[in-house]
């Protein structure tokens, strides 16, 4: 995960059909996008390695990390630079431990070399003690939020920014944290003087009338911040 990345971008099935899921991504990654998560819920593996397998390439092209949502050993399989977990999926050293004897089957990892080695692994947090401990189990990166409620996790309670300063200074400074959840062109401006400096982005991209000038514009405000 390179420490420079600052927008964090996931390819949704459940904002973008399949069949625009090149499209959109091109236009994600135009924009300037750092990593590219590919989030399929409640969808086959078949579904998730044929969506990947388009995707690699376009990824591999732009230097940007591809990370497949959940599924650790598919992840390796189809030769993904990493893999992202929530709070409930287990240790990282099982995901490790899953994503790393696959390595090399699949999607013909010959023709998309993966990036990383060894593979990324991160992983949703939803609060600063939850932050603390995906760091000292040695995560890669950490999500942390929703911030804000969001449709793409309804029901989840946001949990707000006043934690964000400490998360930065305790976890943001070891290894990359991004802010998600509700995070908009809107919100951003309040996220960022919360002093966040990385950021996870779904709907609002996926969903813009202009995806590529939609995220070039928050990649924007996120490199302004600097830090
Ligand atoms: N994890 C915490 S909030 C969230 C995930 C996957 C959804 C973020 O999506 P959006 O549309 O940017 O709020
Ligand atoms: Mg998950």
């Amino acid at each position: 995960m390179p420490q420079s990345a600052r927008l964090y971008c996931i390819l949704d099935l459940g904002y973008t059909p399949e069949v625009r899921a090149e499209e959109v991504t091109a236009s994600l990654l135009a924009g300037g996008a750092d990593i590219l998560q590919l989030r399929a819920k409640n969808h086959d593996h078949a579904t998730i390695r044929r969506v990947a397998e388009k995707l690699l390439p376009l990824c591999r092209a732009a230097g940007v990390p591809f990370i497949l949502n959940d599924f650790p050993a598919l992840a390796g399989e189809i030769g993904a630079d990493g893999v992202h977990i929530g709070q409930d999926d287990g240790s990282l050293e099982a995901a490790r431990a899953a994503f790393a004897p696959e390595r090399g089957v699949g999607v013909s990892p010959a023709a998309f070399p993966p990036s990383s080695i060894p593979p990324i692994i991160g992983r949703s947090t939803h609060s600063l003690a939850q932050a603390r401990a995906a760091l000292a189990e040695g995560f890669d990166y950490i999500g942390f939020g929703p911030l804000f409620p969001t449709p793409t996790k309804a029901g989840r309670p946001a949990i707000g920014v006043r934690e964000i300063a400490a998360m930065e200074r305790e976890v943001g400074s070891a290894i990359p944290a991004f802010c998600i959840g509700g995070i908009t062109p809107a919100t951003l401006p309040q996220v960022l003087a919360a002093g966040a400096r990385r950021a996870v982005i779904v709907s609002a991209l996926l969903n813009a009338d202009n995806i590529e000038a939609a995220t070039h514009a928050v990649k924007t405000a996120l490199k302004e911040k600097g830090g």
